[in-house]
């Protein structure tokens, strides 16, 4: 069978089809991190964006860590296919990624490409741990390989790439730029913003550049909102059928697409709004209500799900949907300052339909994984407030008590601090003993929590019944 590329395009079924020309589309954002969220997410809406109100904003996608995407890509003249996964499927051919860069070979090509007066917007989906900061505080580590770009040379890090990109910019007098974080990272714009701070500190007599960055770069803030499961090889299969050309560069998605920007764009930007994202000017409630919900509801599916032998969220869906429910209901709606006009009922009984979807297939283990990351903003925060507020946050506390059993029964802990949490642990079993020393790692939990009798209570409380009786039913403990 033909491949999908430039060159058979055309012979896709029309309703499937890019809707914007890709042979006539100028770049003008860059996209630091080309994995599948970024594919299904930011770059359908940009070309429903395009289609409606014109604009040369055609994507350079840069991918981070392996250059397997640009592999598949490149042959494919940057096209590839989303299939959404509802009641049934629907496949669509996405044009708007135009060029090509692995940031692994290619870090001065990717600062360079930043410094074109014609780019204007730089995104980034690099995942939690792809900031290499300190998920507790949100500062930057300053590991070995941030300290190295900072010294100079190609850099290796996202954050590295984004600072010499903009001082390149800079340098080039290429003007103003807005740096979009679209990662589920706390007032991710902010952080950001905050982490370049920091690696300008590194740097040391970096007084000018940042001083530019003040004057002419925005860091809106974004929550973006769409479950993208690893593809499969069933994947592919199906969208050969749907599309009739082999593509290698398939994502698989649901229905649903969601997209709150704050409107603090320095130089023009894609009409997303046409394309269904809101612009606002303050995107904090939106945020936090969907990192806690949405994401502290995955994660708990993640750890009770794989440790009670799911497959899949949706399987996991059939046996604890009810302690998501109560974890929604009666642990983080208190904690929320939901929109003027928003149904947070609604909402919570549309994340257990997306939770269900049965087409889906995603992986327990995929979400289950770097919980260090993202424990913090998805589950941490609400034990805190609920804490602060005096109440019993049983829930939430569940859910970090199966993250903690993960750790320590994962037959291979994806995390990038896995070596620190096994250490930490070392030679612990009592439950009690487990959670102490998890939650005397100061980088995830911050100093409060081990302090709060009552909450290391709960979490140790769900930890013996995880420990003892698994993660069944049991584990929810009574009603
Ligand atoms: C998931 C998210 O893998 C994970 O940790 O919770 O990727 C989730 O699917 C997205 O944030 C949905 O918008």
């Amino acid at each position: 069978m033909a491949r999908l590329d430039l060159s058979t395009v055309d012979s896709v079924p029309a309703p499937t089809r890019p809707r914007v020309d890709p042979r006539s589309l100028p770049v003008g954002i860059v996209h630091l991190g080309l994995g599948a969220f970024h594919r299904a997410h930011q770059a359908v809406f940009t070309e429903d964006a395009v289609a409606a109100a014109g604009g040369d904003w055609g994507i350079c996608g840069v991918s981070q860590r392996s250059a397997a995407v640009i592999e598949q890509l490149a042959p494919q003249d940057g096209l590839y296919t989303v299939l959404a996964r509802g009641a049934h499927v629907e496949a669509r051919v996405i044009g708007t990624v135009r060029e090509l860069l692995f940031s692994g070979t290619q870090a001065a090509e990717v600062v360079a490409r930043m410094a074109d007066p014609a780019v204007r917007i730089t995104t980034l989906t690099v995942t939690e741990k792809g900031y290499r900061h300190d998920p507790a505080t949100g500062r930057l580590r300053g590991d070995e390989a941030t300290r190295a770009d900072a010294a100079g040379g190609p850099p290796r890090t996202v954050v590295g790439q984004l600072v010499r990109g903009l001082q390149a910019r800079m340098t080039a007098d290429a003007g103003p730029h807005t740096v979009l974080c679209c990662d589920n990272l706390a007032s991710n714009g902010r952080t950001l913003s905050r982490l370049v701070g920091d690696f300008l500190d590194l740097m040391g007599g970096a007084e000018p550049l940042r001083a530019w960055i003040a004057e002419g770069v925005s860091f809106p803030n974004t929550m973006v909102d769409r479950i993208v499961p690893a593809t499969t090889d069933a994947d592919r299969a199906e969208a050969r059928v749907l599309i009739g050309l082999d593509d290698a560069g398939v994502v698989t998605t649901e229905p649903f697409r969601q997209w709150v920007i704050e409107d603090d764009f320095r130089a023009g930007r894609p009409a997303w709004d046409t394309a269904g994202a809101l612009f606002t000017s303050d995107v904090t409630p939106y945020e936090v209500m969907k990192l806690r919900l949405l994401n502290g509801s995955h994660s708990m599916l993640a750890y009770l799900g794989v440790l009670a032998g799911y497959d899949t969220i949706a399987d996991a869906m059939a046996h604890f949907a009810g302690a998501v429910q109560h974890l929604m209901r009666d642990d983080v709606e208190p904690t929320l300052d939901v929109p003027a006009g928003f149904d947070v009922a609604a909402y919570q009984q549309q994340l257990l339909t997306r939770f269900a979807n049965p087409a889906l297939r995603h992986r327990t283990v995929q979400v289950a994984m770097d919980g260090s990351q993202k424990l913090p903003q998805r589950l941490l925060g609400t034990l805190r407030d609920r804490r602060a507020a005096g109440a019993e946050p049983r829930w939430a506390a569940l859910a970090v008590a199966a993250w903690m059993r993960w750790v320590q029964v994962a037959p291979a802990l994806d995390d990038p601090l896995a070596p620190r949490l096994r250490a930490a642990i070392a030679g612990a079993s009592a439950p009690a003993d487990v959670a102490a020393r998890l939650l005397a790692v100061d980088e995830v939990f911050g100093p409060e929590l081990r302090d709060d009798p009552v909450a290391v209570a709960l979490i140790v409380d769900a930890l013996r019944r995880i420990t003892v009786d698994g993660a069944g039913p049991a584990a929810e403990g009574d009603e």
